[in-house]
């Protein structure tokens, strides 16, 4: 299986997030994720490791507002240009609540109307490993349409929580998204998404489209961030209307609770019957990840690849979070190991 890396993940490493509570605590979604999870792929032979494409950035304004994308390249530039104080993190603390027509001139203003939170950190490398994380996928999508059976895309940062014209839970660019935008150019594309966390820019993405089926589990937003996306109400708009699926997990959900809702939502692929699938591909599912709180083992996430594998699909996999990065090597290779 081709696995598409780049390096330009290194410089993406702020220093810290905030929690709830304002709790400043180290970044979770560090480099050494991606450390852990070459390691565990060095040693299996079924993975190649292999350097990105350069995709430019058309793939990507196909699925962003192009000022948003502006603002990623140039916001730590300008961040350095300003008065503030402490410079090491560009964080903004005023959040557009509700979006006026109005966008503010500031740099602060921007990014406050561009981030939804407090863990969408910008720091100098930022710009440059999102685009070159997107380029993973793309770099998979590419490699799956010439008629690889899978494909990986280590893309760090994460994708599934940047929208249209947002940014946030470490997310900028919408990997996933840029690749089944790319693929649905060919054909019907489904693309799912096991990450614990709703996949809310994936749902704003492709809310009104037919073309791409997405569906999304994950834990209930209920209780559980992005908390304002993820209700199994939410099933899209217009011509979109029956094109998204939530399906919200309570807490302490079990392999065998796991696999009767995946199987549900790979009934609704069936269904569609797609040329492609892309997959989005977090590890916050397990058992012992310091953000989750459900209780799928490394064995159960063997069963959700073999699942996902059965519908013999062209499938295009997306790394999304996962954060035990003791577990993350195994529970990758846990995964892939099923498609290979
Ligand atoms: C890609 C991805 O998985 N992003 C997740 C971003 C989640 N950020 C919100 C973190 C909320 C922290 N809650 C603290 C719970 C610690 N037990
Ligand atoms: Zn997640």
């Amino acid at each position: 299986m081709k696995i598409f890396y780049s390096e330009a993940h290194q410089n993406h490493h702020p220093p810290f997030e905030v929690f709830d509570g304002g709790l400043r605590v180290p970044y979770l979604e560090n480099p050494d994720r991606m450390d852990r999870i070459l390691s565990a792929l060095r040693g299996v032979e079924w993975a190649e490791l292999c350097e990105p494409t350069d995709f430019g950035l058309d793939p990507i304004h196909a699925v962003h507002d192009r000022e948003y994308i502006d603002f990623l390249a140039s916001a730590w530039t300008e961040w350095l240009d300003t008065a503030s104080e402490d410079k090491t993190t560009l964080l903004p603390a005023t959040f557009a609540l509700r979006r006026t027509p109005q966008k503010p001139k500031s740099l602060l203003g921007r990014a406050g109307y561009y981030i939804m939170d407090l863990s969408a950190c910008i720091v100098e490398g930022t710009y440059r490993a999102a685009l070159a994380s997107a380029h993973c996928a793309m770099s998979a999508a590419e490699a799956v349409a010439g008629g690889e059976r899978s494909a990986f895309g280590l893309c760090r940062p994460p994708g599934h929580h940047a929208g249209r014209d947002f940014a946030g839970g470490y997310c900028f660019i919408n990997n996933a998204a840029v690749a089944a935008n790319w693929l649905a150019s060919v054909g019907k594309v489904a693309l799912l998404d096991i990450d614990y966390h709703c996949g809310n820019g994936t749902q704003d993405i492709f809310y009104k489209r037919d073309d791409v089926l997405t569906i999304s589990i994950h834990a209930d937003p209920d209780f559980e961030y992005p908390h304002y996306a993820g209700f199994k109400e939410e099933k899209g708009s217009g011509r979109g209307f029956g094109f998204h699926h939530n399906f919200p997990l309570p807490s302490g959900t079990d392999d065998t609770a796991y696999l009767k809702t995946l199987n549900e939502a790979l009934e609704l692929i069936r269904t569609y019957k797609p040329e492609s699938l892309v997959v989005s591909a977090g590890m916050d599912i397990y058992a012992d990840d310091p953000l989750g709180s459900i209780k799928v083992t490394t064995a159960g996430i063997g069963e959700i690849g073999r699942c996902v594998a059965s519908l013999n699909l062209p499938t295009v996999i997306v790394m999304e979070g996962g954060y035990n990065n003791d577990a993350l090597g195994r529970n990758v290779v846990s995964f892939l190991g099923e498609f290979k």
